[in-house]
């Protein structure tokens, strides 16, 4: 009773309507940016044969249909490349709810949550140069609104937003790991002042692999500064039929769920695409300078909720 009674007197906070203001301006700003560019808004899908089997452990969210065994999307990643073989699909984008049910292991973290919403797309023919670019552009295009029209929001949070005019920087796993140790990307982010990129990460079989350069990849990941962390992942895709059995297998993979992603592939009907997806309660969190991500949600699905309401 008494934590229900806290939560509803915590509703009250004037943070809560500054978050709730920005977080539209934002959704506004995301959206707009990629509908005047062409892009093609679809709505999520939530259950699937297969679904995004990620670059870290974490419970399976399934639930059974009559006879089937469907999982709960934990990205779109396969459903993007998929809508990017339809008509008048070269350019897609979704604002996603993703569940990944995150290990106890992480329970303090401050920066995942159970289910987020991701603003994910993806480029028929598209290049990582051409994704960064379109990425950076569009990022500085969501703080610029949001400055112009969130003043006085942005002062009831106590946020400063810096305004970044020059090319966010690009790094290399390579590099960063040589100077750095593993723990590069937290290094990297609290000492940065502007949001950068860090390229060529070994995870997920569908980031796809340098033409020629084994063990080399065409990923990248954008990283906010002042530690606020990872604000999106994103590659080009593998998207012939050899070479992603040939990624599945080095993983070792179960291929059986992947039967029918598999034969669009072998078929040839998968095109080479870029894309990637930007975590939006994390881009909140950086914009409102709030430190826990359940800040920035009206109801708390963070590793440690207690899933009140
Ligand atoms: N959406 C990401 C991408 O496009 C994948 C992910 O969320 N794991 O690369």
């Amino acid at each position: 009773m008494e934590d229900v009674q806290s939560q509803i007197a915590a509703f009250d906070h004037p943070d809560v309507e500054a978050v709730a203001i920005i977080r539209g301006r934002v959704l506004h700003a995301l959206q707009t940016f990629l509908l005047d560019r062409d892009f093609r808004q679809l709505l999520p899908i939530l259950m699937s044969p297969i679904t995004d089997p990620l670059n870290h452990a974490v419970y399976p969210a399934e639930i059974q249909y009559q006879q089937r065994r469907l999982k709960l999307t934990a990205s779109m990643i396969f459903h993007k490349q998929l809508a990017l073989t339809a008509r008048g699909h070269e350019r897609i984008f979704i604002v996603a709810p993703n569940i990944r049910l995150e290990k106890p292991e992480i329970k303090d973290s401050q920066r995942h949550l159970l289910e987020f919403s991701q603003f994910d797309f993806e480029i028929r023919g598209g290049t990582m140069q051409q994704a960064m670019q379109l990425i950076e552009q569009m990022v500085k295009h969501t703080l610029d609104e949001v400055r112009e029209h969130c003043a006085a929001q942005l002062a009831q949070l106590g946020r400063e937003l810096p305004r970044y005019e020059t090319a966010f920087p690009v790094y290399s796993t390579n590099e960063l790991q040589a100077e750095l140790g593993d723990d590069f990307e937290r290094l990297m982010s609290e000492k940065a002042h502007t949001p950068f990129f860090i390229t060529n990460h070994r995870r997920e079989f569908y980031d796809r692999e340098t033409p020629g350069q084994r063990g080399h990849y065409n990923n990248y990941d954008l990283i906010w500064p002042e530690g606020y962390g990872e604000a999106l992942s994103g590659a080009e895709r593998e998207y012939e039929h050899g070479q992603i059995l040939y990624r599945m297998n080095e993983l070792d993979m179960d291929l059986t769920p992947f039967g029918n992603f598999l034969e669009v592939a072998r078929q040839g009907l998968l095109h080479p695409s870029a894309g990637g997806g930007l975590g939006i309660e994390r881009l909140l969190r950086f914009i409102c300078g709030k430190r826990h991500i359940r800040d920035v949600a009206l109801f708390d699905r963070s590793v440690g909720s207690d899933f009140l309401f």
